[in-house]
C-alpha cells in the first residue's frame, strides 16, 4: 500500500538561477530521503507573464502568479521561498510572516542589518520556520570537518583562512547587472560570496567580535544590461553607469573563542570560476576544503608517525559523513546541487517538526553584522565591533 504523506505546498517568488536549483532541489529531496512530508512544486510568482509561464512549464511548477502578493495571499501555499535579488527579500518574507507561511530565503538575507533584523522578528513573532540558503554547509565534507571540530579532533583552534573567489565580472564590458548596484544588491563581492565564507566559519569556528576590512571597485562604470540566465550577460549598450558595490573585499577577524580569521572576496581572481574554500588549523590538527573539489577533504593531525605525517584526503562519500549515505555507493561523487537537496530536506524536517532548522534567519542576521562591520572599517580604516542584537533596530 502506499501512503500519502502530508504535502507541504511552496510558492516561489523568482525562477532564474537560484530558481532552478530550488526546484530541482524540491524534487529530488523525497526521492533520497524519508520525510514525514513532501515538497509540491504549488506556484511559482514572476512578473512578465510569458517567462513565468514558460518557467512554471520548464520545471514542473503546478500554476504562476505575476504578482508575489497574490502567491501570499492563497490559502493552497505553505511555503514562501524568496529566490529573487536582494533588495526585494525584506517586503516579501515580512508580508509572508504576517500572513502564517514559513519561509526560505536566498542570501544575503536583506539589503541592510536594519532590514534582517525587522525580517527576524516578523518570522519570531509570527512563529513560522525560516531558513537562509547557506547551501555550502551542507557538503557531506563541510559537514564532516564540523563534527571533527565538534568532537574537538583538530583542539582548540587558531586559525580559519576562508576565500571565495571568482572572475566572471572581470570583463569591462559586463553589463551593470543587479549584483553591481548598491540599491539593488546592498554590497557587492563582500555579501554575494563573502556573505558564505562568513556563514561558513561562524558554523565551523564561532562568532567574530571584531573585524578590520578594505573594499575596492576596480571598475566603477558598465554599459547598462542584465543577466541572461545564470552568470551569463553581455550588452551592447552605448550608455553606462556606476558600479556603486565593492568588486573585491578582504577583512580580518577575532572570534570569541581566541581564534583569527583572514577572508577575502573577490569576483576579479582570474581562473577562478567558483573558488570557494577554506582552511582551518587547531592545536592538534588542520582541515581544508575547497568547493571546486567539494567531495574532499583533507586532514592534518600531528599525532600520526612522524614518517607519516602530512595532509591526506578524505572523499566523504561513505556512510559515516553527513548525508552523503543518502545517495549513492562509496566514491560516486555528488555535487553542487546536492548542497541544496540536502538543505531542503533539513528544511522540510523543519516544518514537520514546527523548528527552525540552522542556518535560519538569525544566522542571517549574524552574518549581515559581521558584513555590515567590514563596510564600517572599510570607512573608518580601523577595526570595528560585530554589533549583534535582536531587539528593535
Ligand atoms: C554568484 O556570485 C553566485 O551565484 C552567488 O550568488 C552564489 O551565492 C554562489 O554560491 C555562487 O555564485
Amino acid at each position: 500500500m502506499v501512503v500519502k504523506k502530508d504535502e507541504i505546498r511552496i510558492g516561489m517568488v523568482g525562477y532564474q538561477f537560484m530558481g532552478k536549483m530550488h526546484s530541482h532541489a524540491y524534487r529530488d529531496v523525497p526521492f533520497y530521503f524519508d520525510t514525514d512530508a513532501v515538497p509540491v512544486l504549488q506556484a511559482i510568482a514572476g512578473r512578465q507573464e510569458g517567462a513565468v509561464k514558460e518557467a512554471a512549464d520548464r520545471m514542473g511548477w503546478v500554476s504562476y502568479e505575476t504578482d508575489w502578493r497574490n502567491l501570499i495571499e492563497r490559502d493552497d501555499i505553505d511555503v514562501i521561498d524568496i529566490v529573487t535579488p536582494n533588495h526585494t527579500h525584506a517586503d516579501i518574507a515580512i508580508a509572508a510572516a504576517e500572513a502564517g507561511k514559513h519561509i526560505i530565503s536566498e542570501k544575503p538575507l536583506a539589503l541592510t542589518l536594519e532590514d534582517a533584523k525587522a525580517m527576524h522578528q516578523a518570522v519570531e513573532k509570527n512563529n513560522v520556520v525560516h531558513m537562509i540558503c547557506h547551501n555550502y554547509r551542507f557538503a557531506p565534507a563541510v559537514q564532516y570537518a564540523k563534527q571533527l571540530i565538534e568532537e574537538n579532533a583538530l583542539g582548540r583552534i587558531y586559525h580559519i583562512r576562508a576565500n571565495y573567489l571568482q572572475d566572471f565580472i572581470m570583463d569591462p564590458s559586463f553589463p551593470l547587472i543587479w549584483r553591481l548596484k548598491k540599491e539593488v544588491s546592498g554590497t557587492g563581492a563582500l555579501g554575494d560570496i563573502g556573505a558564505h565564507s562568513i556563514d561558513l566559519a561562524r558554523f565551523l569556528v564561532g562568532e567574530m567580535t571584531e573585524v578590520c576590512g578594505m573594499m575596492e571597485t576596480f571598475i566603477d562604470e558598465r554599459p547598462l544590461g542584465e543577466m541572461s540566465g545564470g552568470l551569463k550577460a553581455s550588452s551592447d549598450s552605448q550608455e553606462y553607469g556606476e558600479v556603486t558595490v565593492d568588486d573585491a573585499t578582504a577583512f580580518l577577524a577575532r572570534f570569541e573563542n581566541g581564534a583569527m580569521g583572514t577572508f577575502e572576496a573577490t569576483r576579479f581572481a582570474n581562473g577562478n570560476r567558483n573558488k570557494n574554500k577554506f582552511e582551518i588549523n587547531g592545536e592538534k590538527g588542520s582541515v581544508r576544503w575547497d568547493m571546486e573539489n567539494m567531495n574532499n577533504l583533507d586532514v592534518y593531525f600531528s599525532d600520526a608517525p612522524l614518517g607519516l605525517q602530512g595532509f591526506k584526503t578524505i572523499n566523504c562519500t561513505e556512510e559515516a559523513h553527513p548525508y552523503a549515505g543518502a545517495y549513492w555507493p562509496p566514491g560516486h561523487i555528488i555535487g553542487y546541487e546536492h548542497t541544496f537537496i540536502n538543505l531542503m530536506y533539513e528544511f522540510v524536517k523543519g516544518i514537520s517538526s514546527n523548528r527552525a532548522p540552522e542556518p535560519h534567519f538569525g544566522d542571517g542576521v549574524k552574518n549581515q553584522a559581521v558584513m555590515e562591520a567590514v563596510e564600517r572599517s572599510a570607512a573608518t580604516k580601523r577595526f570595528e565591533d560585530v554589533h549583534v542584537s535582536f531587539g528593535g533596530s
